[in-house]
């Protein structure tokens, strides 16, 4: 049985991939790991029931086995502990991998979130050089650049992710991987009823 992962039945994007769920999907098609989808209205993940699953009632879930996770993050760092592709195997390349997913979700998303243009911009100056000339943040691809790149495509069409070069080609560089295609077009066949 392949894990369950819980999306929004009717996603306020649209689909385009900018809710946290992209990121378990991308995880998972990173690591060639067959998924199933659970579509959700919001008025179901207000149920008692989801609360079991998820104590704040939002997205995304994970459910494989006897195992249930919340938190984008934990997700993808158990996908990426348990199958090989997301992390590397060296221990201090891995904690550096790991250090880039906190830097993610800790130190950059929360800067998004604020709504300070200035902190944005301060934080993608800061990303930007730290990346360098780097094709990834850290050697190979890892779950650190995936966190970090469904970071910030977010800001995609605020001119500020655009007005930097670097990082806006280390996003379209992600997007443009063959795993990510198919996060985005996640097909109906892995839909599987509530
Ligand atoms: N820190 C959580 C945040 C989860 C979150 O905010 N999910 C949003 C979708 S991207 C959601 O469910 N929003 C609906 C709500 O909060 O009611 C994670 O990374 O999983």
């Amino acid at each position: 049985m392949s894990p369950i992962v819980s999306i929004f039945k009717n996603p306020p994007d649209g689909g385009r991939g900018f809710h946290r769920d992209i990121r378990v999907r991308w995880a998972l098609e990173e690591v060639g790991q067959p998924y199933q989808l659970r579509l959700l209205t919001f008025s179901e993940m207000r149920h008692l029931e989801y609360r079991q699953l998820h104590p704040f009632g939002q997205m995304p879930t994970y459910e494989d086995g006897d195992l249930a996770l919340f938190e984008s993050g934990a997700i993808v760092h158990h996908i990426a502990q348990q199958y090989p592709g997301l992390l590397p195997t060296d221990r201090n390349s891995r904690s550096r991998a790991v250090m880039w997913m906190f830097a993610a979700l800790d130190t950059v998303e929360p800067a998004i979130s604020s709504g300070s243009v200035s902190h944005v911009q301060q934080r993608i100056h800061q990303l930007s050089t730290a990346l360098g000339d780097n094709e990834w943040l850290d050697g190979d691809f890892s779950a650190g650049d995936l966190l970090m790149v469904t970071v910030l495509r977010v800001l995609r069409g605020a001119n500020l992710l655009e007005a930097n070069s670097m990082l806006n080609s280390y996003v379209e560089r992600a997007e443009k991987r063959p795993a990510f295609q198919r996060a985005l077009r996640t097909s109906s066949n892995h839909v599987r009823s509530p």
